[in-house]
């Protein structure tokens, strides 16, 4: 679709134009193994009435850590089309329909490495960490998968195969973070117990998936940061 048909759709009326012009991108379209069957737009993909027909994505999620083990968060920009506002884990988005982020031989290594580039790319576009940064100071982890939906306002909604990734700073290694105000509002460096203190403030809003995620996994497996061998390439798909 052009901008001018981007621009009489009802779906997008009010909203920012960068965020209308990502929605063009590919996403994978998934089978309930998460096996790539097609390609759909980030449209097509969030809308709920297609959801409601089965319509399943890949994405990841990535939980960044500092050199003392702090997860860094944030709160996604007022300009997003799908959950506006609310805090969440560092960085999400989706593998493109594109050769180094399909995970085209069809194992689950290549995959993970798909999700993994997009990452990179992510974590550069949405928070300002150079590309090199992340490919050559700390090193990432592939936790599991998250199969889950939720839907957010009108007619959006997620509905998505989400590959957890955590990364985690070396020794005397820092970053810079420098965000992207169109993705990220704000964005804050906690402790398991600051962000255990966030959920209890009332005046904080979470995704539904970073919700998930912290609990079921994230407060066990943040305890075995320094080693998660115990924990990490799990290859079941986690049906939530
Ligand atoms: C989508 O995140 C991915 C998950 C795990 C919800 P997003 O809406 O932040 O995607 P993008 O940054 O591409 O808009
Ligand atoms: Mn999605």
């Amino acid at each position: 679709e052009s901008s001018a048909d981007d621009a009489k759709d009802k779906v997008f009326s009010g909203h920012d134009d960068e965020q209308i012009r990502l929605m063009n991108e590919n996403c994978i379209v998934l089978d309930w193994e998460d096996e790539a069957i097609g390609a759909g737009t980030k449209k097509l993909c969030h809308l709920m009435s297609n959801i409601e027909k089965g319509l399943l994505h890949r994405a990841f999620s990535v939980f960044f850590f500092d050199n003392e083990g702090k997860l860094l968060l944030q709160q996604r920009a007022s300009e997003k089309i799908t959950f506006p506002d609310l805090w969440t884990n560092t960085c999400c988005s989706h593998p493109l329909c594109v050769d180094d982020e399909l995970g085209l031989g069809g194992s689950l290594q290549e995959k993970v490495q798909g999700a993994v580039t997009a990452a990179v790319r992510k974590l550069e576009h949405e928070l300002g960490i150079p590309q090199e940064e992340t490919k050559t100071r700390g090193q990432f982890h592939f936790l599991n998968r998250i199969h889950y939906m939720a839907p957010s306002n009108e007619p959006w909604g997620e509905h998505e195969i989400d590959y957890i990734l955590f990364y985690r700073l070396g020794q005397d290694q820092k970053s810079t973070v420098d965000p992207n105000v169109n993705e990220v509002r704000d964005f804050k460096w906690v402790t398991a117990e600051e962000l255990k203190s966030m959920f209890e403030d009332p005046s904080l809003k979470f995704t539904p998936w970073f919700k998930l995620i912290c609990e079921s996994y994230l407060y066990q497996w943040w305890e075995q940061l320094k080693d998660l061998s115990q924990v990490e390439n799990d290859p079941t798909i986690h049906r939530m």
